[in-house]
């Protein structure tokens, strides 16, 4: 996608208002007028600086909505450092004819690989196992208790099956799960083996393992609900490297607590960083701070696609990874 820019002469202004990897920062300054702007009063900046800016960088702690956007009237490019660009609102970028940027692909293997331990982690109960060895319960108590569930002989319903959706069927096939899926379109370029639903609640009903890997945003808001909950069935596992918001948190609590499901491993959460009580007391309940693509080496890969998106536009005007926009 090519779109036109308005360079307004100098060196850009870059306002960046999440942390990423030092170098992100580091290469910024040396090409750009950075603003760092975590930490700050940001008001103060956004008043003394907001006319300056032509690109913002953001990762997902701050909102990018039509707010901030008044407060920037020359902004040219939104570059996020993720998939994900649920924080930013897509519409009001579009009508101020403001670019945004994601950074897909970098991150596949990593995040695919973080699922499928996951997945493990909760099937097998890895992490109370651990936690058993570390409270001295092992010599005092004897062995962990045998794991209710096993990976072996599951169906896994992946659940948008895009990149990262297609990098873990690829991991689960190894380890003999057979796989589903469910996205708005059937895909014509994944193995015929893997079987298609049209709705949600179908492929919940034909699996006993959801795997998640959903955008966030109004379209998938609490798309893993009772409902979907119910049909998964009493050997059921959830498994969520998507968006927290795709799933039901209350719903889901309530499932685990009476059994109704089996278990439930969650690299991202409803409302994080808080997570709520209710979750983390559920036993089979498997939490991780959303760590799914972090690693140094991958952080780095998507910190350099944000520095080519930046680069490119301010000498091109063309982005390397647009992401689509709404009319
Ligand atoms: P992608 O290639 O765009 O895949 C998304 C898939 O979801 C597509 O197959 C799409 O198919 C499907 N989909 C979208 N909206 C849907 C809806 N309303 N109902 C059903 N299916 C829907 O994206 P990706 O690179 O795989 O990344 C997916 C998401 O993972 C990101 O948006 C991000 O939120 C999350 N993520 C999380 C982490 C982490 O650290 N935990 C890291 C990276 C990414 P259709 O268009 O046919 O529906
Ligand atoms: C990180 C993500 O949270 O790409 C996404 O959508 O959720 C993750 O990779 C992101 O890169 C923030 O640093």
């Amino acid at each position: 996608m090519s779109c036109s820019h308005r360079r307004i002469g100098g060196r850009p202004t870059v306002l960046m208002v999440d942390q990423m990897e030092p170098v992100v920062a580091e290469r910024c300054a040396e090409r750009y007028d950075l603003i760092k702007a975590w930490d700050v009063d940001r008001e103060a900046v956004l008043q003394a600086r907001g006319h300056d800016v032509s690109a913002l960088l953001a990762s997902g702690a701050t909102a990018v909505d039509g707010r901030l956007l008044d407060r920037l009237p020359n902004l040219q490019i939104i570059t996020c450092g993720g998939v994900g660009f649920d924080y930013v609102d897509l519409r009001s970028a579009t009508e101020r004819g403001v670019v945004v940027t994601n950074t897909p692909g970098v991150l596949d293997d990593e995040v695919a690989d973080t699922a499928i331990g996951l997945l493990l982690m909760t099937v097998r109960e890895l992490s109370a196992a651990e936690r058993w060895v570390r409270e001295g319960h092992w010599a005092s108590d004897g062995p962990y208790r045998l794991s209710p569930t096993t990976l072996a002989s599951r169906t896994l319903g992946v659940v948008g099956l895009g990149r990262i959706g297609l990098a873990i069927a690829h991991r689960a096939e190894g380890f003999g799960l057979r796989i589903s899926y469910h996205n708005r379109r059937r895909r014509g370029d994944v193995p015929e083996r893997y079987a298609y639903y049209d709705t949600l609640v179908g492929l919940a009903a034909a699996v006993d393992t959801l795997m998640v890997v959903l955008p966030g945003g109004a379209g998938t808001y609490h798309a893993v609900n009772a409902h979907v909950l119910g049909a998964l069935g009493r050997e059921g596992v959830v498994i969520n490297v998507g968006r927290g918001s795709v799933v039901d948190t209350d719903a889901l609590v309530a499932s685990l607590r009476s059994g109704s499901i089996a278990a439930a491993g969650l690299d991202v959460v409803e409302g994080e960083p808080l997570v709520p009580p209710e979750l983390l007391d559920c036993p089979t309940a498997v939490v991780l701070p959303h760590v799914a693509s972090g690693s140094v080496a991958t952080r780095r890969a998507i910190g350099q696609l944000v520095l080519d998106n930046l680069e490119s536009w301010f000498t091109s005007g063309t982005a390397v990874t647009p992401v689509r926009q709404v009319q």
